[in-house]
Formats: structure tokens, C-alpha cells, sequence
């Protein structure tokens, strides 16, 4: 079984065109464009910023940012090729003073520029920078799951660093490094992101999809699927609903995040773990820090067998704490502040570094999503990893497998999570109708896209039938290159890089 490769005819005329429109432009050529992938998220949702793993793939999708290199001058001048957008000028301020001031109130699309370009002079300390004329082109689709943000966040990364390269000499940061400041970079778009998108986009290899950890330091680890079997395709299908994370960020993604850093205060404090000064803690330090404290021994059992007996035992934990009755259906901020032993204030100061609006937090329901998530991961990743050695194993067994577990986690995230939408649930029922061994929804939910496993040859008659059930239905007038970029099988790319040449 090897992944299906879809090759984009059309890549190839993109560079191309993004040099010519960028000779107009600015009058001269770029002298290099950056590249960076979005992605597809396999499986673990919403657990990355629990501290937990998650197994996504980059994606052929893209954001490209052309650069001219201007010697004389530190202004940065950028433009769109799609001229929705409009340019962006700005000549940076002192370090001190950030460079560049963002504010992610504006939901302006030239914010992820800034971001990565800010970001990455204040982690190298780069005193004056060159100047940058830059055209930037994206084919990952907005609001979609996708990661277009990150893509453009971590190519802006990229681009700003090889910008500066003079100034760097010899202290180049590493790919590693430049994934951990793109994580960090994003923040100042308005969200408490993870860490998945931007890993994944900077550090995935050819023709594998990435177990991505990230606690207690970020690790990453390619997942094969064996070649042997007959090919597998992963189907992504969009939704079509627009979920812009940004601007929804209150009431739903940081919303979560703040749910989740509530319950893993609370769980720690009713097991007795020390909670450090700074309250930093997440789920997965819950985890560790109980087993730690019990002297949890794994005899004999494999790393991964070692980690699903502990998450379930975790699932017991999460219903012996949070699910009475007066927690198990949510409760007000008052109430939470009270469990956590903090005052509203102090809780604030704490765990809310955006603005947030809720009436109920889920503690029950959501911690119960993060441990069982992350226990599919685990079984996902194992057993993949599994079927590389098993010669006797049948692909549908494996498929079936593996669908299984991308199921759960979409009814995971529809019931536990709350992150499904309509639209959502009536794509992945049906692509499961048309034949998928498993579909679920793929990044933040909310609207956006699913993500299908599908066998490879029959991915024509799977598409055939989501364009007549669902889009022929849904969006009659989404026909041509719009409809087979709503609904396409994407290979599994390689992470970001640099080309330079013309
Ligand atoms: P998208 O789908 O790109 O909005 C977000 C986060 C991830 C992760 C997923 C949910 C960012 C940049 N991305 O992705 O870190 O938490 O949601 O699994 O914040
Ligand atoms: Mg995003």
C-alpha cells in the first residue's frame, strides 16, 4: 500500500507565472521564492495544545512568497497575487518596538506576513533588517481546515530568514528551530495555537505523514504506510462552510483551549500533583505527573500498549472527577475559578491570554475528548507502524482499521468536542455511504474540510458521488477548477523550503 500521488500539472506554471508578475511588479526578478505546505490532519484534533500527539500530512497545496533582496533600504513591501488582498508597506521599527505592529482585531490577511517576519527578527535579534520585496501566491483554501495560515506564517518565517542571511551568517537557525519560532510567530495573530500546523508544514518528509509531538520538547516522526498493499488515498473534501479561526476565536477555538487549561488544573489539584507557580499545565503533564507520582511500571509492555493503558486509565479518572452532576453538563466561569482554587481574576491572569465569551465550560466533555483522542493516535500510529512488518496482513483489515479510528474521533468531536458542524456530519456520513473506510473532519472543525480513506482505485467513483450528493445538491453552481479544488486526493509533500534560482 503506498499513498496515492496526484501530481499538480499546474505547479510548475505557477512558479513561473509568480516570477513573471513579480518582474512587473517590482521591475526586476525575485531572487528566491519561499515555499511552505498546508495540511491535512489524519487524526488528533484539538489535542496539540493539551501537549499531546498528533499525526497530520503535508499537503501539495501551498503558500509561495517571491523575494527580492532590497540592499538599500529595510522596507518591506508585500503584495498578493490575488488582488483581493491589498498590499501591505511598512517600513520596521526597532526591535524594541517590535518591528511591526500587528493587530489581530483587523482580521487583515497581511497579519501572517507580519507575524512570521516579526516573530523571527526578534527570536535572531536582528538589529536592521534588509529591506524585502515580496509577491506572495497561496493555493491552500481559507477558512478550510486546511492551515493556509500556518502555510503563510511559516513561509513568511522562511523567507524573512533567508532574507536575512548576511546578518545571520553562520548562526542559520535550523529547520527545527524555525518550526518552533513559527509557533510562537502565529500567536500574535489572536490564537493560542498548538503547534501541529506549523510543524507539519516545516518539517514533513516525502511520501509519509508526521507524528508530531510536543511535550516535552517538540519531536517529529515520519509514518509509512507499507507499500505492499494495494495504494491508499486520503480524500479531502471541503465543506464549503468558512470557519476563520481569528475571528470565531472567542467563542470557539481559544475558547477550548481555556476549557481544557481549566481541567487540567483541576484534575492536578484532585490528584495531587504540584502545580508549577507560572499554573502553566496541560493535560498531557497531568498524565505524566500522575503516573510518575503512582510509580506506574510498564513490564514488558510496548511504549504504545504502556500509553493506551494509561489513557484509558485517565478516561476513569476524568469520569470519577468531572462527571457528577453538577460538573458533568458544564459549568459557569464562577464556579470553574472555584473548582480551580483561583479567583476569577487570578484565573484570568492565568489561562486567558485572549479574550474569550462563555456561559459553560466543559470540563467532563472535554478532557474526556483529549485522552481518547490521543489514545486513536496512539493506535493509529502503532498501528501503522505495525503493518509495515506484518507480511501476511490483508489491506482491508488494515483499512478498516484504520477508518475505525478516524470515525471515533469524528464522533468524538461532534459529541465530546463540539467542533462538527451540520455540513460536516452530513459530508462524512455520506462519504462513508460512498465507500470510505473512515472520514472525519480535519483542523479546527466548525465547517471546513473532511479528511476520507479511501482505497485508491476507487477514489473516481468515491469523488463522482460526493460531487452529485453533496455539491450538485449544496452548491449547484460550484463547477470547473472550483469544484475539483473543493474535492480533491492530495499525496502527502514535503515540508517548507527556499529555492533560489530563476
Ligand atoms: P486550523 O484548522 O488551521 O484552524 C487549528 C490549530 C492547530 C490545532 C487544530 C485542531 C493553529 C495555527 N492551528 O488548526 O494547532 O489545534 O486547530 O486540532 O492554531
Ligand atoms: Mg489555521
Amino acid at each position: 500500500m503506498s499513498v496515492s500521488v496526484v501530481v499538480i500539472a499546474s505547479a510548475r506554471a505557477r512558479w513561473s507565472n509568480l516570477s513573471i508578475q513579480f518582474e512587473k511588479l517590482y521591475g526586476r526578478l525575485p531572487d528566491f521564492i519561499a515555499r511552505s505546505p498546508g495540511r491535512v490532519n489524519l487524526i488528533g484534533e484539538h489535542i496539540d495544545y493539551a501537549g499531546f500527539g498528533v499525526l497530520p500530512m503535508a499537503i501539495e497545496d501551498d503558500c509561495l512568497i517571491a523575494v527580492a533582496i532590497d540592499h538599500s533600504s529595510s522596507t518591506v513591501k508585500l503584495s498578493n497575487l490575488n488582488t483581493k488582498y491589498p498590499p501591505l508597506e511598512f517600513t520596521p521599527k526597532t526591535a524594541q518596538e517590535g518591528y511591526v505592529s500587528i493587530h489581530p482585531e483587523a482580521h487583515i490577511w497581511s497579519n501572517y506576513f507580519s507575524a512570521g517576519y516579526r516573530g523571527l527578527l526578534e527570536e535572531l535579534k536582528v538589529e536592521v533588517p534588509k529591506g524585502m520585496l515580496c509577491l506572495m501566491s497561496g493555493t491552500v483554501p481559507t477558512g478550510a481546515g486546511l492551515s493556509s495560515s500556518s502555510a503563510f506564517v511559516c513561509c513568511a518565517v522562511n523567507a524573512t530568514t533567508k532574507a536575512q542571511e548576511s546578518f545571520l551568517a553562520g548562526r542559520m537557525p535550523s529547520a527545527h528551530e524555525l518550526a518552533v519560532i513559527s509557533i510562537r510567530s502565529e500567536r500574535y495573530v489572536g490564537t493560542m495555537g498548538g503547534g501541529m500546523d506549523q510543524a507539519c508544514s516545516i518539517l514533513s518528509k516525502p511520501k509519509s505523514a508526521l507524528f508530531i509531538e510536543f511535550h516535552p520538547v517538540l519531536k517529529v516522526t515520519p509514518v509509512f504506510f507499507p507499500t505492499t498493499l494495494p495504494p491508499i488515498a486520503f480524500v479531502i473534501a471541503d465543506t464549503l462552510v468558512t470557519s476563520d479561526k481569528a475571528v470565531t476565536a472567542p467563542v470557539r477555538y481559544n475558547l477550548r483551549v481555556v476549557e481544557t487549561r481549566g481541567a487540567a488544573r483541576i484534575l492536578a489539584m484532585r490528584l495531587g500533583i504540584d502545580i508549577p507557580a507560572s499554573g502553566k499545565l496541560h493535560l498531557k503533564q497531568v498524565l505524566d505527573a500522575h503516573f510518575q507520582k503512582i510509580g506506574y511500571q510498564a513490564e514488558g509492555k510496548t511504549e504504545a500498549e504502556a500509553d493506551i493503558e494509561k489513557l484509558a486509565e485517565m478516561d476513569h479518572i476524568v469520569e470519577r472527577v468531572f462527571g457528577t452532576d453538577d460538573i458533568r453538563s458544564g459549568v459557569s466561569y464562577a464556579k470553574m475559578c472555584e473548582l480551580a482554587g483561583l479567583s476569577e481574576d487570578e484565573f484570568r491572569r492565568l489561562y486567558i491570554q485572549q479574550p474569550i465569551r462563555g456561559d459553560q465550560f466543559h470540563l467532563y466533555r472535554r478532557a474526556k475528548h483529549v485522552y481518547s483522542e490521543e489514545k486513536r493516535v496512539v493506535q493509529f500510529r502503532d498501528t501503522c507502524e505495525k503493518a509495515m512488518t506484518n507480511k501476511g496482513l490483508q489491506a482491508e483489515t488494515l483499512f478498516s482499521q484504520l477508518g475505525g479510528l478516524m470515525n471515533a474521533s469524528q464522533d468524538s468531536c461532534h459529541s465530546l468536542f463540539d467542533c462538527s458542524c451540520d455540513e460536516l456530519e452530513e459530508l462524512t456520513a455520506l462519504a462513508r455511504r460512498a465507500g470510505a473506510y473512515g472520514s472525519r473532519l480535519t483542523g479546527a472543525g466548525w465547517g471546513g474540510a473532511t479528511v476520507s480513506l479511501v482505497a485508491e482505485d476507487r477514489v473516481p467513483e468515491f469523488i463522482a458521488c460526493l460531487k452529485r450528493e453533496f455539491y450538485a445538491k449544496h452548491h449547484p453552481n460550484l463547477t470547473g477548477d472550483a469544484l475539483e479544488h473543493a474535492v480533491f486526493a492530495s499525496a502527502p509533500s514535503s515540508g517548507a523550503a527556499t529555492f533560489v534560482g530563476r
